[in-house]
């Protein structure tokens, strides 16, 4: 039988018996393994295979070992890609989305995967979203949503505001078109609020790979630092914030954002100014490329007095200054910051050195002095060291009330308007008279409207939808308007994890005695990409939800596995690379299972796995080898002691590996196994019957063909996992020892009864028997089995 076939048959058996099906009231111990859901882009890609497949190896490990597995899947179903493929080619996004996620269910399914596929969701299911815009409402009555006027990253070309991480190298993520700065009222969530507990919490995930956690920590970016008032002439303060105040009386100007209202009113008078302002503006610039970018400035002309001199400073205005950071103002020291020096050689303004290192030997014409030492030139601070003056400057700004200690976070609050039709609908109703009013719980969902025409090719935003805009003020009745922003799609999959629990249940966001058995999820695998974003963002909802009282843990994931990238001699694969390998292709030729075990073969899961069809070639013969071995193996009669260790050492190895997640070497002590088995000739069905079972995880459909090839009746998955004795390991080793000319020189442990020309060939491949022996020549070699090896030179 075709492998295609056999697979065929065994899915179909699955489906039947419902096999998947966890349940509330099973009275085992619940696992959760969730795989990050897939956005319906049409067809699966290798990744995709790679991420589903590891989970599903879990799950179906973890029943084996007595689990009532929770293993849902679903889709991230909004977003600009459905919009844009309904712009091209005229279909509704609903339509090309349900097209897409008929097709890639398909691809799931032929792939075995242990889907409890009751549960699967999609997030345009007004089912779903109804909930996050209740949350939303939730958010807003506590003050955790709200809105306000900000510059956005402005993709002019995808008509849509970008988070700045969706900017790279000033393009929009999607569309590559140059990104734009604009003005415009948005929805934010506050996730600052909890940028403290945030970053304590990655403590407490001691299953989370470190790169993950560092990534998350640089993002939430907690710097302690100091606030001070440099005040205008008219007595107005600027206010700057900087982590060196040590260097104060290092300043040479005080430099403002471009939206800084100080270059604001600076602009009104000078038209340079003003024309400055306008240039910077085009440019977006976010903190990674603050570094490399052509650092440009501008005199406004203004002045400040220095808060500890009272000495006069001037104001200026530069491009590398940020308005969402700090204050949204710098003191520039040019002798002990990069940037201020790069800025100041630009300009030709001067360098004050102010601090100075131990060995006071360092060229401050060449470059700025960074690091921190001893303080000169500094008045009341000299001779200081560098964190005595941090306390010492921090003391004198408060005392004189300019100031004081502050700390700030990188993190800001998160955006989540997005002027595009195709997400959840924010459910505000805007009235003259009440200002922004949640649309109450008896009128959610806020539906999508859906006879809207894609098909003149255009952009669609619900401002221009008549009938979605026209409401009725909920609070006064007054004629009003619908808020028209959609959210960000990061925020249907901040919380998908909850609604599997209870994907029915109309109750609430997700069943609480549902979310106590299975909440929070147990093992979550994905990818790398979403080691910030996504994962921060569903700490952060966890954490609101808990504050709202609608649940009672911090973290939404308890471990998590980021699985390496896939890619083709040694390229990421990509359509745009156009290097990409079809998974129903290989599916077709080789069957799933050998699709299965060569991802899970190839590399270990965190590392980059690199394609070779050979390789799922060599997958294919050694589980037709299994299936041969299964209908040949004698049956009755006392299995070898020799292949009894092995066996019981294949079983704590695999599983040992299973535990850790190391497949690949779990398949290579699966293969070996094999080849002891098809070399013996005594009776070994044991040994069979052990393979296939430790193997049913990764090869499922295989497994349970040979399972009956075995004579077994009933699936292998019912079966629980292998047990080994670690007494039959232990006693089938024994200690041998190696001499040479009658002297002891080494020693080894080798399996029980090991032959004689085995003994010997380990005999002379022994280091430290090979110094004894090199370039002499071997009179004879005396073996005696079970005990010594003698070599005669
Ligand atoms: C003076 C100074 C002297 C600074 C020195 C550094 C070294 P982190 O650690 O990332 O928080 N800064 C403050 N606000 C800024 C803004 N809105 N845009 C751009 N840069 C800003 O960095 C804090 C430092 O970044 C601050 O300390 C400030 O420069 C700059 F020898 O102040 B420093
Ligand atoms: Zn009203």
């Amino acid at each position: 039988m075709h492998s295609r076939d056999i697979e065929k048959k065994w899915r179909d058996v699955w489906e039947r018996g419902g096999l998947d099906k966890p349940s509330r009231d099973s009275g085992k111990p619940p696992f959760y393994i969730l795989e990050m859901f897939p956005y319906p882009s049409g067809r699966i890609h290798m990744g995709h295979v790679r991420n589903y497949t590891i989970g599903d190896v879990i799950a179906r490990y973890k029943r084996a070992r007595g689990f009532d597995v929770l293993h849902p899947i679903g889709w991230d179903a909004f977003g600009l890609p459905a919009e844009n493929a309904a712009i091209n080619n005229g279909v509704h996004p609903a339509e090309w989305t349900k097209t897409n996620i008929a097709q890639m269910r398909a691809q799931l399914k032929q792939l075995g995967f242990s889907y409890d596929w009751s549960r699967e969701i999609a997030t345009c299911d007004p089912s779903y979203y109804r909930w996050e815009q209740w949350l939303f409402t939730k958010m807003l009555e506590k003050g955790l949503a709200y809105r306000r006027k900000t510059f956005v990253n402005w993709d002019p070309k995808d008509k849509t505001v970008l988070a700045n991480e969706q900017v790279i190298d000033g393009k929009g993520w999607r569309s590559g078109a140059v990104v734009e700065r604009r003005e415009i009222e948005q929805w934010f969530l506050r996730i600052s609020d909890y940028a403290d507990e945030l970053l304590d919490g990655l403590d407490t995930l001691g299953d989370w790979p470190e790169p993950v956690k560092t990534m998350q920590s640089n993002w939430i970016g907690r710097s302690e630092g100091v606030e001070m008032e440099f005040a205008l002439e008219d007595g107005e303060p600027v206010k700057v914030f900087t982590t060196r105040p040590d260097t104060v009386m290092g300043v040479a100007c005080v430099v403002v954002a471009p939206e800084h209202p100080v270059a604001t009113r600076a602009a009104e008078k000078n038209e340079k100014v003003s024309q400055f302002i306008r240039e910077a503006k085009m440019l977006p610039v976010n903190e990674a490329e603050m570094e490399s970018v052509e650092k440009k400035g501008i005199d406004l002309n203004v002045f400040a007095v220095h808060p500890v001199s009272g000495g006069k400073v001037p104001v200026w205005t530069a491009n590398f200054v940020l308005m969402g950071y700090g204050s949204g103002a710098v003191m520039c020291v040019p002798a002990h910051d990069k940037r201020d020096f790069d800025f100041a050689a630009t300009y030709g303004i001067s360098v004050k050195q102010v601090v100075f290192p131990p060995d006071d030997n360092f060229d401050i014409s060449a470059s700025a002095y960074t690091g921190e030492g001893v303080l000169r030139n500094s008045g009341p601070f000299d001779g200081l060291s560098s964190s005595a003056a941090f306390d010492r400057v921090a003391e004198f700004l408060e005392k004189e009330g300019k100031g004081g200690r502050v700390t700030n976070y990188r993190l800001r609050d998160w955006g989540i308007s997005r002027q595009r039709y195709w997400g959840a609908p924010v459910p505000v109703i805007h009235c003259a008279d009440c200002g922004a009013v949640p649309v109450p719980e008896k009128d959610l969902p806020v539906c999508l409207p859906e006879d809207v025409d894609f098909s003149a090719g255009e952009i669609v935003s619900l401002a221009a939808v008549d009938s979605f805009v026209a409401a009725a003020c909920p609070k006064c009745g007054a004629e009003a308007k619908r808020d028209t922003d959609t959210m960000d799609t990061f925020v249907e999959s901040s919380w998908y994890f909850l609604r599997y629990v209870s994907p029915d249940f109309d109750g609430a966001m997700f069943d609480p005695e549902d979310a106590k058995k299975w909440l929070p999820v147990n093992q979550y695998v994905g990818g790398v990409e979403h080691a910030i974003l996504h994962l921060l963002y569903s700490r952060f909802f966890i954490r609101a939800l808990r504050d709202l009282g609608l649940c009672g843990f911090d973290e939404p994931f308890s471990a998590l596995i980021t699985q390496g990238m896939v890619t083709k001699d040694g390229a990421k694969m990509s359509k745009s690379l156009g290097n990409t390998v079809d998974p129903d292709e290989m599916i077709e030729k080789y069957g799933a299972d050998a699709v299965r075990l060569f991802i899970l073969f190839a590399a270990p899961v965190e590392k980059t796995l690199d394609w070779n069809e050979r390789g799922i070639e060599g997958m294919s013969r050694f589980l037709k080898r299994l299936l041969k071995l299964a209908g040949s193996v004698p049956g009755a009669g006392n299995t070898e002691p020799r292949v009894a260790a092995e066996t019981h050492r294949t079983v704590k190895k695999v599983t040992e590996d299973m535990e850790q997640f190391h497949y690949n070497t779990a398949i290579a002590a699966l293969m070996e196994l094999l080849n002891t088995v098809e070399k013996c000739s005594v009776p070994a069905a044991d040994a069979v019957s052990v393979i296939t079972r430790l193997l049913s995880p990764m090869a499922p459909h295989f497994a349970e063909e040979a399972w009956g090839v075995l004579g077994n009746k009933g699936s292998v998955l019912l079966e629980p996992w292998p047990e080994w004795d670690e007494a039959l390991i232990v006693s089938e080793t024994e200690e041998i020892v190696f001499q040479v000319n009658g002297k002891l020189r080494s020693q080894a442990t080798v399996p029980a009864g090991m032959e004689k020309d085995e003994m010997e060939k380990a005999a002379l491949a022994d280091e430290r028997i090979k110094k004894f022996t090199e370039g002499k020549q071997i009179k004879k070699v005396i073996v005696v089995p079970g005990k010594l090896v003698n070599i005669v030179v």
